[in-house]
């Protein structure tokens, strides 16, 4: 059989297109594909719910790849093994109650399960807006990372969900744009985002489970962004408050959808 280059780019186009427009309306939108978007996006595809991650950059994992400073370890603690093993990603008892997992295994198993479960990962895509309606987001607006980086006017386009996750990390994006550009209160103590402060591993990754919750209506914020949302302290390179904060936000989408 002769290949031939066109066919090759119409297979591309084709299912390319037909997955944009399968995740056109989906139960859960999730912005930002780190540790914790991509373990909520696992437990949610898991139990049947459709989901659809957007990542900005060309790699997902976000900051897990680089574990502390480059050097490509991550520790977690106890509760963070219990779902590092579920995925079946091996780690090693460094002390006790300290393991460490190889980043570059953490993530791409992490990535590779949450697709296996059915839910649909887009790279390349930047989240740059929610749709709003009757005070609750409905969805995100997205585009081109390509588009944001060379700062070209080209208007975006939209995927409606009913829940949207907010995993962007430390720098909160889609609270961000709430916070700018809806008139309205999050469901922080002050309304406003709180920031984030600096490090204590010890409480950080308490509180960010505490902190994965519902943080304006129709958004959950899961991961770094929880904390940022809430403000509490971070972590440096334990992921275990990661990974369980992306399952708890999918614990806590799945109960709602169930009502
Ligand atoms: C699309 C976006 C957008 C956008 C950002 O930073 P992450 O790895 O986030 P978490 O919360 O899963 O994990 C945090 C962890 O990596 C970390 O930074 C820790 C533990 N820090 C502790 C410390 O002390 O520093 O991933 C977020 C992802 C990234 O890949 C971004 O590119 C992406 O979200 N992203 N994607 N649209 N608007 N904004």
């Amino acid at each position: 059989m002769q290949l031939n280059e066109q066919t090759i780019t119409r297979a591309i186009i084709e299912t390319y297109n037909q997955k944009l427009i399968d995740n056109l309306a989906v139960d859960v939108a999730i912005a930002g594909g780190g540790p914790a978007g991509l373990v909520c996006a696992y437990y949610l595809a898991r139990k049947g719910c459709k989901v659809a991650l957007f990542e900005r950059k060309l790699s997902i994992g976000g900051g897990m790849w680089g574990g502390g400073m480059m050097f490509n370890e991550i520790v977690v603690q106890k509760d963070g093994k219990r779902i590092l093993d579920e995925f079946e990603i091996a780690t090693k008892e460094f002390e006790r109650g300290y393991y460490t997992a190889d980043s570059i295994e953490a993530v791409s198993t992490l990535c590779s399960r949450a697709v296996q479960a059915g839910a649909t990962l887009f790279n390349c895509i930047s989240v740059e807006d929610v749709i709003i309606r009757s005070k609750k987001v409905t969805g995100l607006v997205i585009n081109w990372s390509a588009v944001e980086m060379a700062g070209l006017h080209v208007d975006p386009l939209c995927v409606e969900s009913r829940f949207v996750v907010d995993a962007t990390g430390h720098p909160i994006e889609v609270i961000k744009i709430i916070e700018k550009k809806v008139d309205l209160k999050l469901l922080t103590k002050t309304g406003k985002a709180l920031g984030e402060k600096s490090m204590w591993a010890d409480v950080a990754e308490k509180a960010t489970l505490d902190n994965t919750k519902e943080a304006f209506p129709g958004v959950y914020v899961a991961g770094m962004a929880a904390n940022a949302t809430f403000g509490s302290f971070r972590m440096g390179p334990i992921f275990g408050g990661m990974l369980l904060s992306g399952e708890k936000a999918a614990k806590l989408l799945l109960k709602r959808m169930q009502k």
